[in-house]
């Protein structure tokens, strides 16, 4: 859905950043329209006080809603599946629901974390940019290695059946296409994940929140 100006809900994201993605994505199933205010990591703007103040670890994305505020993508997209109950982001089987909790806490607990900004940082300052690498392709392969296994009895069309739920959009939005297009991850021992990098191309709430549609995307910050 088209972020717009003066909407009740305030997303602090940033173009590139996947757990952002995660959210932006969650807002666009549910149809909710939202501000968008960029936050620039490269210039350190998320280590501003006034960010610091929505969100104390100093981490994109936070979500603003009137006196309300929420930080980390898990909990923002949990805020919003119990106030838009609409389109779940959850399916009701309860062991399906388990199933999207743990792919989710695959990607945001044993990957992202990992591999995020401060983390490739400060391994490329401290032992140079192979070492780095290296790094981010064992912590993907692992963390890949487990969700091919964990979700192959599961998927259909998407992670966990026919209907995109937190699974999909906490790996495949972000995580996946990072891994792919970023770091030349070799997919060929993850072929359902490489299945499903493919059919998200196709789903326009995925589309919608990609990096270089975000109106901080260095393409329409220039125009
Ligand atoms: N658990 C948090 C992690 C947030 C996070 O790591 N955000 C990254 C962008 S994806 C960030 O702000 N990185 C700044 C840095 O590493 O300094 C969430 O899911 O929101």
């Amino acid at each position: 859905m088209a972020a717009g100006e003066g909407c009740p809900l305030k997303l602090y994201s940033y173009y590139l950043s996947t757990c952002a993605q995660r959210v932006r994505i969650a807002l666009n199933l549910k149809g909710i329209r939202f501000e968008y205010k960029a936050v620039d990591l490269m210039k350190g703007e998320h280590l501003n006080p006034d960010f610091l103040k929505l969100n104390p670890v100093g981490f994109v994305p936070a979500l603003v809603d009137g006196d309300i505020v929420v930080a980390d993508s898990f909990a923002i997209i949990m805020y919003l599946e119990e106030k838009y109950p609409h389109h779940p982001l959850l399916p009701s089987d309860l062991y399906k629901r388990a199933i999207n909790y743990q792919a989710a806490n695959i990607v945001s607990s044993s990957i992202q974390p990992l591999q995020n900004l401060i983390v490739e940082n400060y391994i490329e300052e401290k032992c140079g940019v192979e070492d780095k690498l290296s790094w981010v392709h064992m912590i993907i392969g692992k963390g890949f290695l487990a969700l091919e296994k964990l979700l192959k009895d599961h998927a259909g069309k998407f992670a966990t059946g026919d209907e995109i739920y937190l699974a999909d959009f906490i790996f495949g939005t972000s995580t996946l296409p990072r891994a792919i297009e970023t770091f030349n991850v070799d997919m060929s021992k993850f072929p359902l994940l490489s299945r499903l990098y493919e059919e998200y191309k196709e789903v326009p709430a995925f589309e919608d929140a990609a990096p270089e549609k975000q109106p901080d995307a260095p393409s329409q910050t220039s125009a």
